[in-house]
């Protein structure tokens, strides 16, 4: 009982922190001028997803916010000094381009305001994951680690993965060993490069995978072991960005004809992505409508939906195909060529300045 009382006095406590964290701004400045504190300072930014779902696989889903989730992982007291902040409390197909560039501003913000943080972790829905992390590893440019985290399993479920993936993810965003490695996910006790991450699967706890690149590191239960270096790819400028150029994504199969191309262009897309057959590869259909797209002044990008391996990057990749003009996605998925068309298209609407970050990215 008084075991109980003091977790839930502990909880409290730690409800009520939070909740001052999130009452202004003023504390976030007020934070970065105390006293250097003993343990590394991490600041959790929690978007929604399952991991902060209840009774999810009924009519009735409900929600729990950043104080219920870390309330639930109470041993990160005793590795970090935690603060935290409710961005949004969504699904995360619910996730726009504009959450991205206000999710982004505000992580580069907190960082700037708070030099004594070790990093940021960001909690999210796992269906769009891999592309907000890809989004924050471009445009964050600080190189303090950000760790985006999530949970197959809902917060009430059996077997729950929530708990331990936000407490490694602490234990990442701790590690000097993250610095200058941009923006990762984390799951299943695994680190992927944002770049490289992908779900691969709709249900499991290893639900996430790279295959084409591995894993950049585990979190093993005594410390935190990196496989490769750091690497950054270049970065974008956000500075003056009100609003991100429309990007869609046509995916292709047999017999496909040009109308969701043709709808796309009519709704207003700047950039296309094709999810091509193969290593690229289209249908006369969706020829004729990429020629039409690049009369308008769309760049096209040409990627392929086998899930695994690369297409050719650069200018004309999809001469093969039957569409010169359009630029490779490399291995890109698709779903990330269109992050990464997006943050080119900022830049250039020429798709031959498009093919060379496409290759500048590879
Ligand atoms: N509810 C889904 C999402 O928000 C799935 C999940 O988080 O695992 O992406």
């Amino acid at each position: 009982m008084r075991k109980t009382l003091k977790s839930a006095h502990r909880y409290l406590k730690r409800a009520g922190a939070i909740s001052a964290a999130l009452s202004a701004a003023a504390t976030v400045a007020a934070q970065s001028t105390a006293a250097p504190l003993a343990k590394p300072q991490v600041h959790i930014v929690a978007t929604g997803g399952t991991i902060a779902s209840t009774n999810y696989y009924s009519a009735n889903v409900g929600k729990i916010g950043v104080a219920a989730l870390l309330a639930a992982v109470p041993a990160i007291d005793s590795i970090a000094s935690i603060t935290g902040r409710q961005f949004s409390n969504v699904a995360s197909g619910a996730i726009t381009t504009d959450m991205w560039l206000r999710l982004s501003r505000d992580i580069s913000d907190t960082l700037r305001a708070r030099p004594g943080l070790a990093g940021v972790v960001v909690t999210h829905g796992t269906d769009t994951m891999e592309e907000t992390a890809y989004f924050l590893d471009l445009t964050v440019a600080d190189p303090r680690p950000v760790i985006v985290t999530g949970a197959m399993r809902p917060s009430d479920g059996i077997g729950i993965d929530g708990p331990a993936n936000l407490y490694n993810s602490v234990r990442v965003a701790a590690d000097p060993g993250s610095r200058g490695r941009g923006a990762m996910v984390l799951l299943n006790d695994e680190i992927f490069a944002g770049r490289d991450v992908t779900k691969m699967n709709t249900v499991r706890p290893d639900a996430f995978g790279a295959p084409y690149r591995g894993a950049l590191g585990v979190a093993d239960p005594e410390r935190i072991v990196w496989h490769r270096p750091p690497f950054r790819q270049p970065l974008f400028d956000l500075t003056g960005v009100r609003e991100l150029p429309r990007v869609d994504i046509a995916y292709a199969y047999a017999g496909a004809d040009g109308a969701a191309i043709d709808a796309f262009v009519a709704a207003g897309a700047k950039g296309i992505v094709v999810a091509g057959v193969g290593r690229g590869g289209t249908t006369p259909g969706i020829d004729a409508a990429i020629r039409r797209a690049m009369q308008n002044g769309v760049v096209v990008v040409v990627g392929s939906r086998t899930g695994s391996g690369g297409v050719a990057v650069g200018e004309g990749a999809g001469r093969e195909s039957g569409s010169p003009g359009t630029v490779g996605a490399g291995d890109l998925p698709v779903q990330k060529a269109r992050v990464l068309l997006t943050l080119a298209l900022l830049k250039s609407t020429d798709s031959r300045d498009v093919a060379r970050v496409f290759a500048a990215h590879q």
